[in-house]
């Protein structure tokens, strides 16, 4: 087998340039070749210097993520690093694309560090649970400072070469296009340089405190993690212990996390979410259709929220509404979001009129000829969506790709409505829908190839994370919702307090619990609108004004500032409708609550499977992770029923009365998992 790594001459400067696609991931070979690379360097006298470089579109991009858990072929990426930095020759690393985990760690390890300006550089190791294994804990903070490296490997977020310039991890930029030669000309520069600047014989010192201000500061983001705090307090050996010391603490850090549940569920992730744009039975180098501009119908929260994704990406927006001042509304409050993130710093002030200088607010239906994709983001009704794409039907020219947001209507339905269903999708997009990751895109019984493939591709220009899912009521992530949410209600009737439940959802990772959802999402929403007719606990809030948090009042009573706190008159209304139906009551456990609401989704989960309403257990999770927040250290509802194991999920199941789905039966008991 040829190696992914090259080694040529330009006098006597040694280049060592790693051709290893997609993204020069550090695997065996391409470790062996940059040792043998250092071997040359190293007893060929003609070689004054060295430069390590990389083909394709980036600089080593990371270790191989699929290697781990797999026996380490050597040399392992310590010792090559340490082998690199070792070398009495100056090392320059020539960076561009993204210099990433292990592939940042050899740029730190190489005495000088060369980088386009479009380059980025990163510790990301985090987000897949695990922690820079190669001495990236111990030399960052010695080459760029404490803060610094607390920053970029606690919360893995790359930065740009021009800051990393700042901090020190980079020298020097080079030309856009001439990485190459200027890498060169600066080895010939520092080729008699002597001693040479080495990161692991720098000695540091620093005020101990940052670690806990650090800690403090971030306990929110941090929560339930396992890898930030190791992280930390490896960090924090590099300015109270000698270098080996600490790298060897490093080393056992990252053994332990690299077993850790917590690692498989991102690493689990960390794929689904690259899997889940496959789509099964439809050729990746499929034809698209070109989408140059995007109709929007309606200008409320999701219409508005919906566009800002196009316009965020640079493609021009037709958006319609029926009145004048809810167009003028829905057109203000885009402009007010996109103002508040300039002002947060998320995007340049300039940007703000640019993306609203692709808008085109319209009252016409009409205007909406000139469109390739349209998503109505009307009122949730079946004859509303099917009257507005019977327009549509009319009005939009051939070709042009229908889409629906409904979040549980069914598609095909509205498709057979008109003459083209071959162009009708579902684009369900999560609220607020400038903000949410998640996009599921429903695929039709009639919906063309080509039209589900232009979606997809569509929702990686506008940053989405998209799954596929096949019409059924609430299609993924609604219709897993719906079981978890039922069982709520009814372990309240039950003796459960909202506090309680929602208290165990928080502390199993979620972002918020049942209720405390409903709050957010409105206590309203689906009500019947009629006061006197109270038949759950929700129509008693409802009739009550207690809309959830908009009206100040839901399951809990707000402050000015939204803080929630627990309500009398909940428990009041409660308690009347336990007595009122007799319900027996008993002592509700955590572990109960665990039982009955997330077991019944892996339930629903199994189902939506076997019917094959999404393509793969790890697009469930990965729904899940991006819609709603489930804790990504968890891998999702199908991958964390795995790690508990689906006996004991049936178990439970089978406990409280529930009907197994026959899927997740027959997986127990073969057993087997979801995610393979
Ligand atoms: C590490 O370094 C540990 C060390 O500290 C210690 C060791 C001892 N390995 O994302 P894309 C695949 S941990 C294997 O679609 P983009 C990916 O699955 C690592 N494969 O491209 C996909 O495959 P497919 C720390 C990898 O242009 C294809 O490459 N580094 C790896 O949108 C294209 O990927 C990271 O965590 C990998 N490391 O984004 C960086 N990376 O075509 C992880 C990617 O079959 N990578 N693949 O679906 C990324 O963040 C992005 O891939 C990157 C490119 C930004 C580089």
């Amino acid at each position: 087998m040829t190696s992914p790594i090259t080694s040529s001459r330009q006098g006597d400067i040694l280049i060592l340039t790693s051709d290893n696609p997609p993204v020069n991931a550090l695997g065996a070979a391409v470790r062996q070749g940059l040792q043998a690379g250092i071997e040359e360097a190293r007893t060929d006298d003609s070689i004054e210097a060295v430069v390590i470089a990389c083909a394709g579109k980036t600089f080593f991009a990371g270790a191989d993520i699929t290697e781990f858990g797999k026996p380490m072929q050597e040399p392992s990426l310590p010792l090559l690093v340490d082998a690199i930095e070792a070398l009495d020759k100056p090392v320059i690393a020539a960076i561009h694309g993204t210099a990433l985990g292990g592939g940042c760690e050899v740029a730190l390890a190489c005495h000088y560090r060369i980088a386009v300006p479009s380059a980025k550089l990163g510790l990301p190791e985090v987000k897949l649970g695990i922690l820079p294994g190669a001495g990236g804990t111990q030399r960052l903070p010695r080459v760029a400072g404490v803060e610094f490296a607390l920053e970029l490997a606690a919360k893995g977020d790359p930065v740009s070469a021009a800051k990393a310039k700042d901090a020190g991890l980079v020298d020097r930029l080079a030309g856009e296009d001439s990485l190459l030669a200027d890498a060169v000309a600066y080895a010939q520069e520092v080729a008699a340089a002597r001693p040479l600047p080495r990161a692991s014989a720098k000695t540091l010192t620093a005020d101990p405190s940052v670690f806990e201000a650090f800690r403090n500061t971030n306990a929110k983001r941090f929560r339930g993690f396992e890898a930030p705090a190791e992280i930390i307090s490896v960090i924090e050996n590099s300015i109270n212990k000698p270098f080996a010391e600490g790298a060897a603490l490093e080393r056992q850090g990252f053994m332990k996390l690299i077993m850790s549940v917590q690692s498989a569920a991102q690493r689990h992730i960390f794929f689904a979410e690259r899997k889940a744009s496959k789509i099964d039975g439809i050729a990746e180098d499929i034809a698209l259709r070109p989408i140059n501009r995007v109709g929007v119908i309606g200008a409320g929260t999701m219409g508005g929220g919906i566009s800002m994704n196009f316009l965020s990406a640079g493609i021009p927006v037709t958006i319609v509404e029926m009145q004048q001042e809810a167009l003028d509304r829905g057109t203000g409050v885009m402009r007010k979001n996109y103002e508040g993130s300039a002002a947060k710093g998320r995007i340049k002030p300039e940007q703000v009129d640019q993306a609203m200088g692709l808008l085109k607010p319209t009252l016409a239906l009409e205007d909406l000829a000139d469109c390739d994709l349209i998503i109505e983001a009307v009122y949730e009704s079946m004859d509303v969506k099917k009257e507005v794409f019977g327009k549509l039907d009319k009005i939009a020219k051939p070709g042009a790709i229908l889409a629906s947001n409904t979040s549980y209507l069914d598609i095909d339905e509205i498709a057979a409505s008109i003459s083209r269903p071959q162009d009708v999708l579902g684009l369900h997009f999560f609220s607020p829908a400038n903000v949410m990751k998640l996009l599921e895109i429903v695929r039709g019984e009639k919906t063309a190839d080509d039209v589900l493939a232009t979606a997809m591709a569509l929702s990686k220009k506008i940053k989405k994370v998209a799954v596929i899912a096949g019409v059924c009521h609430g299609f993924i992530g609604n219709r897993m919702l719906m079981p978890r949410q039922i069982e709520a209600m009814k372990l309240l009737m039950e003796g459960a307090t909202p506090e309680q439940i929602d208290r165990v959802h928080v502390e199993f990772g979620m972002p918020m619990g049942p209720f405390q959802m409903s709050d957010l999402a409105g206590v309203d929403i689906g009500w019947h609108r009629d006061p006197t007719r109270i038949e759950s606990i929700r129509d008693a809030l409802a009739a009550e004004g207690r809309w959830g948090q908009k009206k100040g009042a839901g399951f809990y009573d707000y402050d000015e500032k939204r803080n929630p706190s627990n309500s009398p008159r909940v428990a009041e209304i409660i308690e009347d409708f336990r007595k009122q139906t007799g319900t027996p009551q008993h002592e509700v456990t955590s572990e109960e609550i665990i039982e009955r609401t997330l077991y019944p989704m892996v339930n629903e989960g199994a189902l939506i499977l076997a019917a094959g309403k999404a393509q793969r257990a790890s697009d469930i999770d990965v729904v899940w992770i991006y819609g709603y927040g489930w804790p990504v250290y968890r891998g999702g509802p199908m991958f964390w029923a795995d790690t508990e194991g689906l006996a004991k999920i049936v178990a439970g199941l089978e406990k409280h009365g529930f009907e197994v789905a026959p899927l997740l039966r027959e997986k127990a008991e073969k057993g087997e998992k979801f995610n393979k």
